[in-house]
């Protein structure tokens, strides 16, 4: 004879940590980077930043042009490294292991290839790939990075390889699709000492549920939700993270306080949530 009471249980359990999992926060660290975020660089002509070719993140992409003596010719690692040219490099801050994406166009054949490197060590090739527009290309699989401060590098190889963006990722699961998140800006990320809390941006409010928080750099903080009556509903901390996602489905409709403390400063952005 069957009983119902263990099944009655698992499906209470069940249902206590559907709602748990509502509302917890998601860990994942994610640094994209657009490629053409670093066009400014004395070192990176002749790549060259484009804006003409469709479904590039950011609109636009890094491309090496053709050589002005002829397709197909290769730029090995010593030359671009004693040249100092064709070469883009890019901070951030995220320790542990991690992938490295490329969002890439690349046709193959003499038009594909081009190095990825991280820090000091001798950048990698990226050859022999052949994409249907652009696509994500696993470029480096679990990398350990120490605590601090690292720095991804670009260097061309063979004209013609169009590249759009990076992810640094702690999530070894992970597979990004289509444009990716919203990149973020790697021209602030060394050089402040302290974090500006004018620069936290909640999106999208109102929300029917998920939501991000882009703290605007890499940042230890405290996340606290409020109601309108002032009543704590969660804290949270995070370590070395820029962008914060929250899925607030499980909470009812109505006005809430995200408030974000980082050392002696917070900040507090209201957010609405309708169903
Ligand atoms: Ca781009």
């Amino acid at each position: 004879m069957k009983t119902f009471t263990p099944k009655f249980k698992r499906n209470i359990f069940l249902l206590s940590s559907l709602l748990i999992t509502n509302f917890s926060i998601s860990q994942a660290q994610n640094i994209w980077i657009e490629a053409e975020s670093a066009a400014d660089q004395g070192t990176f002509a002749p790549f060259e930043v484009q804006n003409d070719f469709p479904g590039a993140s950011g609109d636009q992409y890094v491309v090496m042009p053709h050589p002005g003596f002829g397709d197909g010719e290769i730029f090995n690692w010593d030359f671009v490294e004693t040249q100092e040219e064709g070469f883009a490099t890019y901070n951030f801050n995220l320790s542990g292991t991690v992938n490295i994406w490329t969002r890439a166009n690349l046709a193959g054949d003499t038009d594909d290839s081009y190095w990825v490197g991280i820090d000091s060590e001798e950048p990698v090739k990226q050859n022999g790939y052949s994409t249907g527009g652009w696509e994500w290309i696993k470029t480096m699989d679990q990398i350990t990075l120490g605590a601090g401060a690292h720095t991804l590098s670009l260097a061309r190889r063979e004209d013609e390889a169009m590249i759009d963006k990076f992810l640094i990722t702690t999530n070894l699961s992970f597979v990004p699709t289509g444009e990716g998140d919203i990149a973020n800006s790697i021209s602030d990320e060394m050089t402040d000492d302290a974090m500006n809390l004018k620069n936290v941006l909640v999106y999208p409010n109102p929300t029917k549920g998920a939501c991000k928080i882009d703290l605007g750099r890499t940042e230890n903080v405290e996340l606290q939700i409020f109601n309108i009556l002032g009543s704590q509903l969660i804290s949270q901390q995070y370590i070395n993270q820029r962008m914060i996602s929250l899925d607030l489905a499980s909470l009812t409709a109505g006005n809430y306080y995200i408030k974000i403390t980082s050392g002696d400063k917070s900040v507090v952005k209201p957010i609405t949530l309708s169903k």
